[in-house]
């Protein structure tokens, strides 16, 4: 299997996902964004978006959908729960909301702080984006402060999913917002060996710090 990457991208959540369950893999690193320094990405995946996965013929641009794949398709129960069990439908909430709810925002927050320049920064729209985020954060606020992990009691892949876009989060400085247990939860996500491996390729490349 193959991940296109950039540092502290979406595509950190297939990555630490692939260094929990121990797998072999191939990484390319690119510049972010590709779009803009590595114009032949769009070659490979035409979105132009990071994470680009490839496993045989299967291909799959969804950060989220890629950690669900790996778990069902190889197999690693221990990282997911069962059909069956109560709190399924829990998981996959918090498998979707990772992105769609917490993540999406956060991309305004970048873009308009960060990637933009000079007149085509939004300073009213970063900080609108921002607080819309630390409000969809309502739902985790109430469910970790009584929870190590969001679901059956273990770390499963909707902590990685969930967890990256904590992490994406303070490295844009809206962590100073989380409530304390949001920020207890997110120190013993990053605590992880596998975690903090992933994390840290490429980070030369980065325009996060
Ligand atoms: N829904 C996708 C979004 C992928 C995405 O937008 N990735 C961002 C990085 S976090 C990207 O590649 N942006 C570069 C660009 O838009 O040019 C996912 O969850 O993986």
């Amino acid at each position: 299997m193959k991940l296109w990457h950039c540092h502290n991208a979406r595509s950190l959540r297939p990555l630490w996902a692939m260094e929990e369950m121990g797998f072999d893999y191939e990484l390319e690193m690119l510049p972010f964004p590709p779009r803009v320094f590595q114009k032949g990405y769009l070659g490979v995946n035409p979105l132009g978006t990071v994470p680009f996965f490839q496993d045989g013929d299967v291909t799959m641009t969804e950060s989220s959908g890629i950690c669900h794949y790996l778990v069902e398709k190889y197999q690693q129960a221990g990282f997911g729960v069962a059909v069956d069990h109560p709190e399924y439908g829990d998981y996959l909430n918090w498998l979707y909301h990772s992105d769609a709810t917490l993540t999406f925002p956060q991309t305004i927050v970048l873009r308009y702080t960060m990637l933009e320049q000079g007149d085509r920064r939004l300073p009213q729209a970063a900080e609108d984006y921002a607080a819309w985020y630390i409000a969809r954060l309502r739902r985790l606020d109430a469910h970790i402060i009584d929870r190590e992990f969001l679901c059956v009691d273990k770390f499963t892949i909707a902590d990685v999913a969930v967890g990256y876009a904590l992490h994406l989060g303070q490295s844009l400085g809206l962590d100073e917002c989380y409530t304390d247990q949001v920020k207890n939860y997110l120190t013993r996500l990053q605590a992880r060996p596998a975690f903090q491996k992933a994390a840290s390729l490429g980070a030369e490349q980065s325009p996060f710090k």
